[in-house]
């Protein structure tokens, strides 16, 4: 049961096994090569969430931003590599949202490689977060914070296709890139990680059964261990309190 602490404000108010601890949110890891249609996944599971709190961090937010000397040398640098991303903030990030705590999350720039200095994102903690990038299931720190692990496995033609629209389109970026870097990184890194998954949706975000199952289950989850009670309504904190 509860008793008021005396002895240190930071310590917990509850003992191990207590039902009535909060649960940690439901961290979901989704990965697959680009333009897989990582981000048309995560958007449908958002859809159908939406009676809980759901945020989005994406991998891309911490690219790290080129240096001058790098800058000078765009062709030759890999962003499809491990250590294009800041992973120590990452893993920093999603531990603080892990923990309740909200965080400011970089914003990238594409086309000029750089963060935006002057501005971040604020993401509020939440019963569900979703971490999204083609690197998410590479390193075992990440893994270790999922609760699921998704691979969304796609093509490699229909990305390619895909990608050269993109990449014109949106992120000034040339075609030599693709053979050069973005196909090996994606056999050296990429899908290595497709072991690490629960779940592979083939097809993306055209594959509706694939994503109902994954709601389905997140549902249970969240029903199960009552991870709603993170953020408590005034309800819950008051019935919390009265034991
Ligand atoms: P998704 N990328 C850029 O094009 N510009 C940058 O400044 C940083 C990254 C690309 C990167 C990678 N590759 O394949 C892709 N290159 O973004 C990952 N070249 O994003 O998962 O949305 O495809
Ligand atoms: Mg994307």
């Amino acid at each position: 049961g509860w008793r008021p602490s005396t002895t240190s404000s930071s310590s917990s108010i509850y003992s191990p096994g207590d039902s009535n601890a909060p649960s940690q949110p439901f961290v979901i890891g989704v990965s697959g090569g680009t333009a897989s249609g990582k981000t048309t996944v995560c958007d449908m599971i958002i859809q159908q969430l939406q009676d809980h709190r759901v945020v989005l961090v994406c991998q891309d937010s911490f690219y790290r931003g080129l240096t001058d000397d790098e800058s000078k040398h765009v062709s030759e640098y890999n962003f499809d590599h491990p250590d294009a991303f800041d992973t120590e903030q990452l893993v920093e990030c999603i531990s603080k949202l892990k923990s309740g705590q909200s965080v400011q999350v970089p914003i990238y720039d594409f086309k000029k490689h750089q963060r935006c200095s002057d501005q971040s994102k604020q993401v509020n903690a939440s019963d569900v977060i979703i971490l999204e990038g083609i690197l998410v299931l590479h390193e075992q720190r990440v893994r270790d914070m999922m609760n699921m692990k998704i691979f969304v496995d796609t093509d490699a033609d229909v990305r390619l296709a895909r990608r050269l629209r993109r990449d014109t389109l949106e992120r000034g970026r040339n075609v030599q890139s693709y053979s050069k870097f973005v196909k090996p990184a994606f056999e050296d890194f990429i899908l290595p990680s497709k072991k690490y998954a629960d779940v592979i949706i083939p097809r993306g975000g055209e594959n509706e059964v694939a994503i109902d199952l994954i709601v389905q289950h997140i549902r249970t989850k969240l029903g199960q261990h009552n991870l709603c009670k993170i953020y408590p309504t005034l309800n819950v904190i008051q019935s919390t309190y009265q034991i």
